[in-house]
């Protein structure tokens, strides 16, 4: 029986390395948007929360995950999906909350939803399921992942972030650059663990970037900054109502 509470990481082990920090950071992280919560307008306070849970899933997920590649020194494929199937479709629900107060919509809301969970659904197939044609899942998860840009961007949602103007249309566009930047960090990551990329893989192989440390650092991108955005929207309007 292994009783361990921690195993040896090796200095070059950067996977390891990531998902402890990215532990950490996930952590500090939720302590820092659960606290601060109180302190906003109460129209912001689920916004922050939301952005607290975001944080606190993945951390308990890189708890798991940074004893899984410990123990098996394996990618924790499902421990990753599981962690985005909760998180990800939680950032759609972030961008309908902001957007509320321009009338955003339910339908909205279960658009980005479903189109985000098809996007991870139809990834975790590309990446998990042995002989699969990854190139094929992955374009389709892509496709996805382009509609949730589309409607952010181009469609729906950024007609209403338009009509609430300011602070609303000002965060909007930085979590449209989340999405836009931070969120193709993952397809590479993709690339770099799976085949049938004609040498992408190779080339990013060649930079000696694996999969796991490519998502490590998206998701904390992603998913703090995604929050921190969210933050200082609401600190601002509370702070510009407290004036007026
Ligand atoms: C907190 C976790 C986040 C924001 C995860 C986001 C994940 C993606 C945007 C994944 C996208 C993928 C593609 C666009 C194609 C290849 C397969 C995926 C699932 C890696």
């Amino acid at each position: 029986m292994n009783t361990l509470l921690v195993s040896k990481l090796a200095t070059d082990d950067y996977v390891g390395f990531t998902f402890f920090v990215g532990c950490m950071a996930m952590m500090a992280a939720s302590v820092f948007f659960f606290f601060s919560m109180n302190s906003f307008d109460k129209k912001w306070r689920t916004s922050i929360l939301v952005s607290g849970l975001i944080t606190f899933i993945a951390a308990v997920h890189y708890y798991y995950m940074r004893d899984y590649w410990a123990e098996n020194a394996e990618s924790p494929t499902f421990f990753r999906y599981v962690d985005w199937i909760l998180t990800v479709p939680l950032m759609c629900v972030e961008f309908y909350l902001i957007l509320k107060v321009a009338g955003a919509t339910k339908k909205l809301m279960w658009t980005l939803i479903g189109a985000s969970v098809v996007m991870l659904v139809t990834g975790y197939w590309g990446e998990a399921v042995p002989d699969t044609n990854a190139a094929l899942w992955g374009g389709v998860s892509g496709a996805a992942y382009f509609y949730i840009v589309y409607l952010i961007m181009f469609g729906e949602a950024k007609a209403l972030a338009t009509k609430a103007g300011g602070n609303v249309l000002a965060a909007h566009n930085t979590l449209c650059k989340f999405v836009l930047i931070g969120w193709a960090i993952y397809p590479l990551g993709y690339m770099a663990g799976t085949s049938g990329w004609y040498g992408a893989e190779g080339i990013l192989f060649g930079m000696s970037l694996d999969m796991d440390v490519i998502y490590n650092i998206g998701d904390a991108i992603n998913k703090i900054g995604f929050g921190l955005v969210v933050y200082s929207l609401a600190a601002s309007s509370s702070a510009s109502k407290e004036v007026a």
